[in-house]
């Protein structure tokens, strides 16, 4: 049973599985594990309470972000022949965001003739609720069906499409899954495909290692200010006592992983409480929390990644000047 339904009109219905802080019913044990695990843990889940989803909003403008300004691009190019190949009913976006980007494919001349309905799903309540108010009045023929969860438990939540159903998995999101989580989700996705149906996924792609340190090394503090943040939700909603200032951000590309990974690092050895599990943890100062991967793909990674999950490859989409930046690729179930 969704928690409650903070909203519902004609066009707009908003299912919540998360509290009204925005806790989700695993957060505490899920916590408990990383934490007083070997290294520690958390997940990038976590980063996205409403600061966090605003301090994300903020990362997508950075001169040095590079993803969100690419994937903008590809959809720009491409949304017209992608939408009148596919005429998806519904339009489904896993970790919808602000939905800033998915403008680009709702607002494509065609949409009116096939698209009635889009579900936003995503973890962060507000953003999902100010998302679905900002776009009823630009597409007067959706109706606006959120979704607030986690899509690593929720995705049977998602309601039942009339005709054909497009998914979005846009932004990268998919590099924040770890390899066996990747193949997982990504097959649990497979199974809400019929023959018809496509999912669009967005990746970041291999380049050089200073391009791609620097994205999350913003010169702002923004990407630091932003993991740090997790801190702070977790302060809130499980009463616990992170120092947040008393941890530095630490980015950097492990290339054998081909990814990212985001640490916070504490400048001494930090003791900490946290009251919802009874527990204090410490906090070594020559240990960090693991809080992010974002992995970053090559052509032979994706198909690899496709494969595992019966899925197949229709169409690659990249940016090629100066370099592959970014792709949106369209995938459907394997034949
Ligand atoms: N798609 C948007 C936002 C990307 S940020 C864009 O491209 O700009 C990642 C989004 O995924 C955030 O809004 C975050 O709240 C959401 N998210 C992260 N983990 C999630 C999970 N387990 N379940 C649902 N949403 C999740
Ligand atoms: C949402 N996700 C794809 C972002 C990324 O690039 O991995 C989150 C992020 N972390 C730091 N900056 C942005």
């Amino acid at each position: 049973m969704p928690q409650r339904t903070p909203r519902r009109t004609a066009r707009l219905t908003i299912d919540a599985y998360v509290d009204e802080g925005g806790m989700l019913d695993s957060m505490a044990e899920d916590v408990r594990l990383g934490l007083t695990a070997e290294p520690k843990r958390l997940s990038p889940k976590y980063f996205y309470d409403d600061a966090g989803s605003e301090l994300f909003e903020q990362i997508t403008c950075l001169p040095e972000y590079y993803p969100t300004r690419a994937e903008r691009a590809l959809l720009e190019e491409f949304a017209d022949e992608l939408m009148r190949t596919v005429r998806p009913q519904q339009i489904v976006e896993l970790g919808s965001g602000s939905s800033v980007k998915t403008r680009v494919l709702l607002g494509v001349s065609s949409a009116p003739e096939y698209l009635t309905q889009y579900v936003p799903f995503d973890v962060s309540r507000g953003i999902v609720e100010e998302a679905a108010e900002r776009l009823l009045p630009d597409f007067p023929f959706l109706s606006i069906h959120g979704v607030i969860g986690d899509f690593g438990h929720h995705l049977s939540k998602i309601p039942a499409a009339t005709g054909k159903r497009l998914i979005l998995f846009l932004g990268g999101t998919i590099g924040n899954l770890d390899p066996d989580e990747r193949t997982a989700f990504l097959t649990q996705v497979a199974g809400m495909l019929g023959p018809e149906d496509r999912l669009l996924i967005g990746l970041d792609l291999v380049k050089d290692p200073a391009t791609i340190e620097a994205a999350y090394n913003d010169s702002a503090g923004v990407t630091a200010a932003f993991n740090r943040n997790m801190l702070r939700h977790l302060n809130r909603e499980l009463t616990a006592n992170f120092a947040p200032d008393a941890f530095q951000h630490r980015a950097f590309f492990n290339e054998e992983e081909s990814r990212i990974e985001m640490h916070l690092v504490p400048s001494d050895t930090q003791v900490v409480s946290i009251g919802v599990l009874g527990i204090t943890i410490k906090v070594d100062s020559s240990e960090t929390i693991w809080t992010e991967s974002s992995y970053k793909f090559t052509k032979e990674s994706l198909h690899r990644m496709l494969i595992d999950a019966g899925m197949q490859l229709d169409r690659f989409y990249t940016n090629d000047e100066p370099d592959e930046l970014f792709a949106v690729v369209l995938t459907s179930l394997a034949d």
